[in-house]
């Protein structure tokens, strides 16, 4: 008799989890060097480990329990879906709070390297061009071992080499032509933070994962799908989320489909008192010098910083990440990194503060671009993809240039062409940004002062593509007549398969205007005018675009509820054609940011015209000017009006039946 088909996949699908073998191995001792007869230590559990199995902690007494690095390092660890679980000691609590509260995890496993003790991680040392050297070291290591966990884990580093020969990470995946370290995940973790919550260890990169090549060069392999924080399958995401402080760089990872969620980056366990590592020259500097907070290499695509918007957990998927200074103050270029782009699409980063407390108003020492966003055929969503789901929760809130009097002298003494949102944004990439809360950053996307050539690209050159005819400009402009009830204005036009052109309307930032007017620069017209707070998206030439000028609007937006004398801006999106014709297939491209605009108290409205026009047996009744708040009502007399509700007569057009004598119309307020 045929096994039923229900029970064989179930078989298959414990087989596939679960190998036969697989194993918990319980660690009972702190003490790798000499662990006590009938103990098991950390090394001995690592070393002895095969595919699938589980590292737990039961370790007597009272903890937090610090597990002394053994001579020479943990070895590395090389077995398959290996879970390593700090959690499984008793006394252990994950954090239960969102990414923007304190995280107050217990953790109860501190790999604990003070004394020096890290893993080499030169896994081929006569090769230079694999993927570490013999300066590079790790608390915890992983080499050649797929979907292997990290989890739950406090790890304290050694002391930073006063010579910056030695550079000491946190956890560190390699791999060569034999094997892969892809689908790994380091979640929970407190890595350079004592489980007090406020002891510190510098430590040079926390997370890293750099690609593997031949001694020529030749045949590089990525290492792919890392997971830092919360999991897109994560069944307990706030239990994942990681704090980690302080490093010059909390991730550095070379491949695609990472994902970075839900972390605290050089911010302490409490969310709100930053560690600016450009400040600590004594730790940070050299080779330990400030790298930003992440970098992805060598390939980019299918990147999530932050939230991915799939509508599950998406409000526990933000990072909280301190700020960066400028390389003339012991800093980095930018916050956020992405090199050697293979193209480098689908790159999202969403629902993430940086610059920023978990309260949203707490600032950190913040003055750089906040992404270089490099890349030729490289397209970013920055923010929201407005497609209905976790929307609200997508918008990044990006605070910068702060405290501005300790930045501004070196801001006003660069070149204006480096005061750009984004630094190294290719002539040929994409950037949709919509949705987000922008307070006091560089101009958007770049400054208009950049020019063509070895110092970057004309604003004019990057909307090429999706504008018909950029020499009439690429900004779009509001009309200073605006009111809270009718917004006006006019988009540059797009170009053929791009669109339709949708408006973001946002509040104004005052700190940027206030800030760019300060710099002076005669290419900065608009000042940093940027949005702070968004406030609805409106498609130009739509249904609801009452002005019936081409590229020309008039939107009722009396529903936002503005306050009159709030200032706005908008940009401009253009939908990219969805027939593969440009490459990369970006969502959108976003325009500058337009002239800001007090709206007005509105003096007088536009007239409304009902239009009655015959389709087929039916009357079809439309109406022009206020769309909302009016509802259609008929009579079969004016001279003895009986006016009755028409059937869902609030929503124009209305369609209704001819019938044999004459019907009025009119709208009721
Ligand atoms: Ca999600
Ligand atoms: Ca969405
Ligand atoms: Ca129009």
């Amino acid at each position: 008799m045929p096994m039923p088909r229900r029970i064989a996949s179930l078989c298959l699908a414990v087989t596939l989890a679960l190998p036969l073998n697989a194993k918990t191995l319980v660690v009972t001792t702190t003490e790798s060097d000499s662990p006590p007869a009938g103990t098991l230590s950390l090394k001995q559990a690592i070393q002895t480990a095969s595919d699938g199995d589980t590292i737990a902690f039961n370790l007597p007494g009272t903890g937090p329990f610090y597990l002394v690095a053994p001579t020479g390092g943990y070895p590395r660890i090389t077995a398959n879906n290996l879970t390593i679980d700090g959690l499984t000691q008793p006394g252990a609590k994950v954090n239960t709070n969102g990414i923007h509260a304190p995280n107050q995890a217990q953790l109860m496993i501190v790999i604990d390297s003070r004394n020096g003790n890290v893993t080499p991680m030169a896994y081929d040392p006569t090769n230079n061009k694999a993927g570490y050297g013999d300066n590079e070291f790790a608390i915890l290591g992983v080499f050649n071992a797929t979907n292997v966990v990290v989890r739950g884990l406090s790890l304290l580093a050694p002391p930073v080499d006063p010579d910056g020969g030695n550079n000491y990470y946190g956890i560190s995946f390699a791999r060569d032509s034999h094997g892969d370290a892809a689908g790994g995940q380091v979640s929970g973790c407190w890595i350079g933070v004592d489980p007090d919550g406020h002891s510190l260890t510098p430590i040079t990169y926390a997370i890293t994962a750099f690609r593997h090549r031949d001694s020529d060069g030749s045949h590089p392999l990525n290492i792919d799908r890392l997971t830092v924080g919360v999991s897109k399958a994560s069944i307990h995401p706030r239990a994942d989320f990681n704090v980690i402080v302080p490093t010059a760089l909390p991730a550095i990872l070379e491949g695609s489909g990472h994902r970075i969620s839900g972390n605290f980056f050089n911010v302490l366990p409490d969310g709100l008192t930053e560690y600016n590592v450009a400040l600590d020259t004594t730790n940070f500097s050299n080779n330990n010098q400030s790298q930003g907070m992440i970098q992805i290499g060598r390939s980019g695509n299918n990147t999530v910083i932050g939230t991915d918007g799939d509508g599950v957990h998406d409000a526990d998927e933000g990072n909280v990440m301190a700020g960066t200074l400028p390389t003339s103050l012991n800093g980095y270029s930018h916050s956020l990194e992405f090199y050697g782009n293979n193209p480098g699409t689908n790159i999202v980063i969403a629902g993430n503060y940086i610059g920023v407390g978990i309260d949203g108003t707490t600032r950190f020492t913040n003055g750089v671009p906040v992404l270089n966003a490099s890349g030729a055929a490289s397209s970013y969503q920055i923010g929201s993809n407005l497609d209905g789901v976790s929307d609200s929760l997508e918008g990044n809130l990006f605070a910068n240039n702060w405290p501005f009097d300790f930045l501004s002298s070196l801001v006003t003494a660069a070149d204006p062409a480096g005061l750009s949102f984004f630094d190294d944004l290719s002539s040929t990439g994409f950037v949709s940004a919509r949705g987000n809360s922008f307070i006091n950053n560089f101009s958007f996307p770049i400054d208009p002062l950049k020019l063509d050539g070895a110092s970057g690209i004309a604003v004019e050159t990057l909307y090429a593509s999706a504008l018909e005819d950029v020499s009439v400009g690429v900004v779009p402009t509001l009309e200073p007549g605006s009111t809270v009830v009718f917004l006006k204005g006019t988009v540059p036009k797009a170009a053929d398969g791009w669109g339709p052109t949708s408006i973001d309307l946002y509040a104004v930032d005052p700190e940027g205007i206030t800030n760019g007017s300060f710099l002076g620069s005669s290419g900065l017209t608009n000042a940093w005018t940027q949005g702070k707070s968004y406030l609805g998206t409106f498609q130009v030439d739509g249904p609801n675009d009452l002005n019936p000028a081409d590229d020309s609007f008039t939107f009722l937006v009396s529903s936002l509820a503005i306050q009159p004398g709030t200032w706005v801006t908008v940009t401009a999106n253009y939908p990219a054609p969805t027939d593969g014709s440009v490459a990369g297939a970006p969502l959108a491209m976003t325009s500058p940011f337009s002239n800001p605009v007090p709206l007005l108290i509105p003096i007088d409205v536009l007239p409304i015209h009902l239009n009655i026009e015959r389709v087929d047996s039916q009357a079809k009744i439309t109406w022009l000017g206020l769309s909302f708040g009016y509802r259609l009502q008929s009579s079969p007399s004016l001279s003895h009006p009986n006016w009755e509700d028409v059937p869902n007569g609030t929503e124009q057009p209305v369609l209704l039946d001819l019938g044999a004598g004459p019907l009025f119309f009119r709208l009721k307020q």
